[in-house]
């Protein structure tokens, strides 16, 4: 594949609390269609896509949790996603519930290439949120119990025409996950996210929530020089408001696109992967200026 392509980002709207797993294959279906229509060889879909956030509800039952989750993929559902996938020559992201057959749960994403073979699978590490059920929140965010930290570190893979890493949703809040990512060769990070625009913990934040996403995926890209296409499950969701702001950046940190509604939107851009020299052989060129002997604070 070309190293000059075009790139899509998938907002998702909410999906209802009761909407099946098809319901929600057939929306990221009929985005595939656009964005293959409209060039894209690449399209990316949010995080945990195939079902409502559910980490906001309390969950007594090792049942009652356990339905959100996949325990195979490509599954039944999912399926025609993949075929349609390879008829039409395009890869993809998708973030889903994963359990494995010990017994593990993980908020994880995989890369899908043109042919339709998962070539890359990440899970996620920064896992936010709290272990209790707080009565005192208007909704739970309970990442922190139901998932363990990823296990995969930050991989960075090749295909899709470049080197492409994966994050989840809060990780994309981390300098540590862009540098990792960056060190480990990345030209192209893809990411999903839910999040919500009230923060109970610290509600006078509520109005930075979109400024705070520009904010951490803008200076991930710079600062390491690649690209980044980042996209939001998106509106309210079972009372819950969650932002949208899909965008794609690129390596001088500047918004090539950006979604406007909080529904299912198609966005495109060209991605240049070659544009990374423009950062990583200058300012950001890791082996002439970075100085780790320095950084020791950063591992202990
Ligand atoms: N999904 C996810 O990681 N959401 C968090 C919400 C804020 S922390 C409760 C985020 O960082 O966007």
């Amino acid at each position: 594949m070309s190293r000059s392509f075009i790139a899509a980002a998938a907002q998702m709207g909410p999906i209802a609390r009761d909407e099946p797993r098809a319901s929600a294959v057939a929306r990221m279906m009929a985005m595939m269609r656009e964005a293959h229509e409209r060039g894209a060889t690449l399209v990316v879909f949010p995080e945990m896509a195939l079902t409502t956030f559910f980490p906001r509800w309390f969950f007594e039952t090792d049942a009652e949790l356990d339905r959100w989750f996949e325990t195979e993929m490509p599954s039944v559902e999912t399926r025609s996603l993949f075929d349609l996938a390879a008829e039409l020559g395009i890869g993809f992201h998708l973030g889903y519930a994963e359990l494995t057959p010990e017994g593990t749960h993980y908020n994880t994403s995989i890369l899908v290439d043109e042919t339709g073979q998962i070539i890359g699978k990440y899970r996620k590490i920064h896992l936010p949120g709290h272990q209790e059920n707080e009565t005192w929140r208007p909704f739970q965010h309970l990442e922190k119990r139901y998932f363990e930290r990823g296990d995969l570190g930050f991989p960075v893979f090749d295909g899709l025409g470049g080197q492409i890493g994966m994050c989840i949703c809060n990780d994309r809040r981390w300098p540590e996950t862009w540098r990792m990512l960056g060190l480990g060769g990345a030209e192209l990070v893809v990411l999903g996210y839910n999040t919500p625009l009230h923060y109970p913990p610290a509600p006078e934040h509520d109005h930075l929530q979109y400024f705070h996403n520009e904010l951490s995926i803008q200076a991930g890209c710079y600062q390491n020089g690649l690209w980044a296409i980042a996209v939001a499950k998106a509106g309210r969701e079972e009372g819950c408001d969650l932002i949208g702001g899909s965008m794609i950046v690129a390596p001088t940190g500047e918004i090539l696109a950006r979604a406007l509604g909080v529904g299912d939107e198609v966005i495109t851009a060209r991605i240049d992967l070659d544009r990374c020299r423009e950062i990583r052989r200058n300012v950001f060129n890791f082996s002439q200026h970075r100085q780790p002997e320095t950084y020791d604070l950063l591992v202990k």
